[in-house]
């Protein structure tokens, strides 16, 4: 009977989530394809009551079945009477893409819903096709284009796209973004998180112009375990059979052409000698072309492999050890999310300035171009979905939630080198309904990417004196890869915490994803007063001696690069909304805690030659 409501409810979901909105599945590498970007100024509405939603029986406007008809945006422009309110000409602006929390002070800790509007120009052609496409939207996207709504999205961190080529007109065109930040128990993440919750049409936002039938999705990369085979692999959009495919790597003087199969694709495999292997030291990224009589995308791609054997990872082959540091999609010098180019790069730079090799990008999927600049830099990164702390494991649509923020992420990043991991989640409790969920997710990441590593952050469990990683995710993954808080939230003060042994249950390498605790940069005293840099570098550096006992360590990535937001932390002195795990503070001042590190991986840099 359980059985059998569940399959109904999964029914109705599927049926819910393709209510007659066309989203393909994925665009791969939208920078390259014809774009008109739709940045910049937006009118917005701030709506917390949702009055442009809901009529005052709190029914919403839009009462069809399909979800695809009527809203505020067309009852303005056809009956000027109703919600006369709204009027958007008249409105404030904002950036697009940005957050709304730093744009406005009295958002700064908003969470429910804004209206945004923005028209702009479009000249479409018969026989092309037109998506309007979010990089990101945090969290819940609603769509309009010219009054008929195009679609609805959910999830903070991964691009979507809707189908408007039967709504787009020649000449000006509106587009309406109904957003909502709301945190909800059933969503990924859930109501509970250590950072801070940016609401808006965070990133890009364009209208791509492409050719009836069209490359939706690609990966070249090479085969795990072997530095010569090459595998290439495309879809069409449709299943167009016979479609000419040519991919060619100028600079290995590599040509290859193609056919598309019945269902639109290509596979095949390859070997190539002579590459030039991507890595840390040498991040070589190669101009690769992909081409059909209609289109031309360019991309770079770098080639490696990852793999473990036994308690050691190999990168191309060879034992690598991971010098990392996690860091939040945000800037603490400027409130916000990362804003471009120049924001990503002093991260990323902070990063290879402390003799780091890698970078934990938690706890959601970055900003592609934070992948791409890894890429260039020559960073080893771990990519993160936001299954963090306590999910609804049993509601089906949560998982289908989760399920299609990893999909989207791996489909958007696997032809970066520069990622090694795909973690489905952090610090999730043991159940086995938790168990099952990530279970699932794991075996979604490897089906859809067989190249690259799959983990999660673990917790440890304390008997004692020793720390037991047993969690049975464990033996899921591929890494030993677990947050450890001793020194902060257990285990007294830093000088005491290399008492603690390790007992784990898994013969693989170790990487773990956490450890630290908070200093207000420039609070001096000394190791054991709290909140002091020399209470935080007095606490890393007992940490790398305990960690050091573990003979299978292979990595880490202590939290965390800087100082960063956080309605959690309250703390009227120390904290103010920081969370102060930082190496680096919100003024850009390295703690002492920056330099020991630093040293420990100019160690581990030499040792590992
Ligand atoms: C953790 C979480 C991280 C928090 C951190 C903390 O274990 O994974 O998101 O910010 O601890 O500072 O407590």
């Amino acid at each position: 009977m359980l059985k059998l409501t569940y399959r109904l409810l999964l029914i109705c979901l599927s049926l819910f989530s393709s209510v007659s909105y066309a989203q393909v599945t994925s665009i791969q590498n939208i920078q390259a394809r014809k774009v008109q970007s739709l940045n910049g100024k937006w009118n917005y509405i701030i709506d917390p009551y949702e009055n442009g939603y809901y009529d005052y029986r709190h029914e919403p406007f839009d009462k069809s079945k399909s979800g695809t008809g009527g809203f505020f945006d067309d009852r303005v422009q056809k009956d000027k009477s109703e919600l006369i309110e709204y009027d958007f000409d008249r409105s404030p602006q904002m950036n697009v893409p940005g957050d709304w929390n730093s744009q406005l002070e009295k958002l700064e800790l908003y969470e429910g819903n804004i209206w945004f509007r923005r028209k702009f120009d479009a000249r479409p052609e018969k026989g092309k096709k037109y998506f309007i496409y979010f990089a990101a939207v945090n969290y819940e996207a609603h769509v309009y284009v010219n009054g008929k709504k195009v679609g609805i999205h959910k999830g903070g961190f991964t691009p979507f796209q809707f189908d408007v080529t039967s709504t787009l007109k020649v000449g000006e065109n509106s587009i309406v973004v109904k957003v909502d930040n709301t945190r909800k128990a059933d969503e990924i993440p859930t109501v509970n998180t250590d950072w801070w919750n940016y609401g808006g049409i965070t990133r890009d936002v364009f209208l791509a112009e492409f050719p009836e039938h069209f490359i939706s999705d690609y990966k070249l990369q090479l085969v795990k375990g072997n530095n010569n085979l090459l595998s290439f692999t495309l879809k069409l959009n449709d299943a167009t059979p016979n479609q000419e495919i040519t991919l060619s790597i100028p600079e290995l003087k590599l040509e290859k052409k193609y056919k598309t199969d019945a269902e639109g694709k290509i596979a095949d495999d390859f070997t190539w000698n002579n590459l030039s292997l991507w890595s840390p030291e040498t991040p070589k990224l190669y101009a690769v072309n992909i081409k059909t009589d209609k289109e031309n995308i360019d991309d770079k791609i770098g080639f490696r492999t990852i793999q473990v054997d036994g308690d050691s990872i190999l990168l191309n082959g060879k034992s690598v050890f991971l010098r990392g540091i996690s860091i939040h999609d945000e800037n603490p010098l400027v409130a916000g999310r990362l804003r471009g180019e120049g924001d990503m790069r002093m991260m990323l730079q902070w990063a290879k300035d402390m003799n780091c090799n890698y970078v934990r990008l938690a706890h959601y999927p970055h900003n592609e171009e934070m992948i791409r600049l890894a890429d260039e830099m020559g960073l080893l990164v771990w990519a993160e979905v936001p299954v963090y702390w306590t999910i609804s494991w049993t509601n089906p649509a949560t998982y289908a939630n989760a399920k299609q923020q990893l999909t989207d992420l791996i489909v958007r990043d696997k032809n970066r080198a520069s990622v090694i991991v795909w973690s489905v989640g952090n610090e999730t409790p043991l159940s086995d309904a938790r168990l099952s969920f990530m279970t699932n997710l794991v075996e979604t990441a490897r089906t859809l990417d067989d190249t690259r590593l799959v983990a999660a952050a673990l917790e440890v469990h304390r008997d004692g004196n020793a720390m037991l990683l047993n969690d049975p995710l464990g033996e899921k993954i591929d890494l030993v890869s677990f947050n450890e808080y001793a020194g902060w939230y257990w285990g007294g003060n830093p000088s005491e915490i290399t008492k603690y042994t390790f007992n784990i249950k898994y013969n693989k390498p170790v990487v773990v994803t956490e450890f630290g605790g908070d200093a207000l940069g420039g609070f001096h005293a000394d190791e054991n007063t709290r909140w002091s840099e020399e209470y935080q570098e007095a606490l890393y550096r007992n940490q790398i001696t305990l960690l050091s006992k573990i003979g299978a360590l292979r990595g880490m990535t202590p939290w965390i690069l800087t100082d960063f937001r956080s309605p959690r932390r309250q703390h009227p002195i120390y904290q103010n909304f920081w969370n102060r795990k930082g190496l680096i503070s919100e003024t850009g001042k390295k703690k002492k805690a920056y330099y020991i590190l630093k040293d420990f991986y100019g160690q581990m840099q030499t040792k590992y030659k």
